[in-house]
């Protein structure tokens, strides 16, 4: 049995040019493993807090040195010796070790670095790849599966100045047959958008996530720039390829209204839903993420109500990954489905739980990356282990998007045959 001999943290930057955790974890057979913990933007209130320096002096107080010196005074100390396969064990001694509900004190990104960097050490104990691991461990039971991704063309909201006011336009190219025929339908029409928004007169500038950011007239304009981008690639929207939209509406909400304020709208959330639903008679949507506050629950089992029928209702700020908040949503009916985001809520151990939680209950479960993210591919082999069917991780561009999806063409080609793809999530 392997045994963890030393545990090293430092802070690198991230895609936003931000510090954040990466975190080494040695074993006493020689072998390394490293992880590195991502950042949102807009995030939802009850996530497990990241730990900032606030210091002023020092990347304008978003260092990261706290974390990293709770690593190596508090948490290092207590895991060395421990079996890095036991990840529940380094996990529990952590949640243990910082003591409050939300990891303030030693910080999410602290416990979240090591955990991560943990089942990666654990993955090579075992000597196996770990989307390997992650399923013998947590899936056994069922298959390994190539997800279905949700490929963020277009970017607004907090992830883009001036773009429009839903943050996250998705194509989900639900005819591919596979991981790599996916990809390059999706690298296709995200191709073909660069040239409808040429032809606009728009610009062609990336976002926070890598899809394009032009300055809209109307958030519709985003829908329509899409659909001709999809044709002219060659595809059938709504039957090679459907659409979803990440509304991040706790960024547009002011006081008891939602401020559309690209297409002059002040809407409460009846109204919104109306939006939505005339937004789905006309476009081919299969899912909204988002889609309401996350302060606005008894509305969203009213819009689960009135739409989860005919589209996927995602839970991400409303549920942050918390299996006590899921599990109030579950019984509520807030949503079908939940955003799995790992620092949310802080480590592996709890975000298995979130996941095992949702498809008890029937839900959907998405995981997904956060806005501001690194090298760090392990979402990749997470949902493949966990095979949950879908992952969102941003566009056909920049390096930390592009470098998840290229883990998941790796792993298809290694798993050739034996895995299957989530193509037709979204088909009735
Ligand atoms: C979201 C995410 C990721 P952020 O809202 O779903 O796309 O954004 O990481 O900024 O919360
Ligand atoms: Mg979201």
């Amino acid at each position: 049995m392997a045994t963890i001999k030393e545990i090293q943290s430092r802070d690198i930057l991230d895609s936003r040019g931000n510090p954040t955790v990466e975190v080494d974890v040695l074993l006493d057979n020689g072998k390394q493993a490293r992880a590195s913990v991502p950042s949102g933007a807009s995030t939802g209130e009850k996530e497990a807090i990241e730990l900032r320096d606030n210091d002023k002096d020092h990347y304008s107080g978003k260092g990261v040195e706290k974390a990293v010196k709770n690593i190596e005074t508090i948490i290092a100390p207590d895991l060395l010796g421990i079996d890095p396969t036991d990840q529940e064990k380094i996990d529990q001694r952590m949640i243990e070790l910082d003591g409050t509900d939300n990891k303030e004190h030693l910080g999410a990104n602290a416990i979240l670095g090591v955990s991560l960097a943990a089942l990666k050490a654990g993955a090579m104990a075992a000597e196996k790849p770990l989307y390997q691991y992650i399923h013998d461990t947590y899936n056994s039971d069922s298959d390994l599966v190539l997800p279905l991704p949700m490929v963020n063309i277009l970017n607004g909201g907090a992830h883009a100045d001036n773009s429009a006011d839903i943050q996250e336009f998705m194509i989900l190219p639900v005819a591919a047959k596979s991981m790599t025929e996916a990809v390059e339908t999706a690298a296709e029409v995200f191709h073909a958008l660069k040239e409808v928004l040429k032809e606009r007169g728009l610009n062609t500038n990336v976002g926070d996530e890598g899809g394009f950011s032009p300055t809209l007239d109307s958030n519709e304009d985003a829908f329509k720039a899409i659909l001709e981008a999809i044709e002219k690639a060659g595809f059938k929207p709504g039957e090679d390829i459907v659409l979803g939209i990440d509304a991040a509406a706790d960024q547009f909400t002011e006081g008891d209204k939602y401020e559309l304020k690209k297409d002059g709208l002040s809407l409460s959330s009846g109204e919104l839903i109306d939006l939505y639903e005339k937004w789905i008679g006309m476009y081919p949507i299969a899912t909204i993420e988002d889609g309401l506050n996350e302060h606005d629950g008894d509305n969203w089992a009213v819009m689960t109500e009135r739409l989860g029928g005919k589209t996927q209702i995602v839970g991400d700020d409303l549920i942050v990954t918390n299996p006590k908040i899921l599990k109030q949503a579950i019984e509520k009916k807030w949503a079908n489905a939940v955003l799995v985001k790992v620092n949310q809520i802080g480590s592996v151990t709890e975000t298995v739980q979130a996941v095992q939680m949702a498809k008890a209950a029937g839900w959907n479960a998405v995981i997904s990356h956060r806005s501001g993210e690194t090298e760090d591919t392990t979402i990749s082999d997470l949902v493949v282990g966990l095979g949950t069917g879908q992952i969102k991780t941003g566009s056909m561009s920049r390096s930390e998007r592009t470098s998840k999806y290229n883990q998941l063409l790796r792993i298809e080609e290694e798993l050739k045959g034996n895995a299957l793809f989530a193509g037709n999530v979204f088909k009735k």
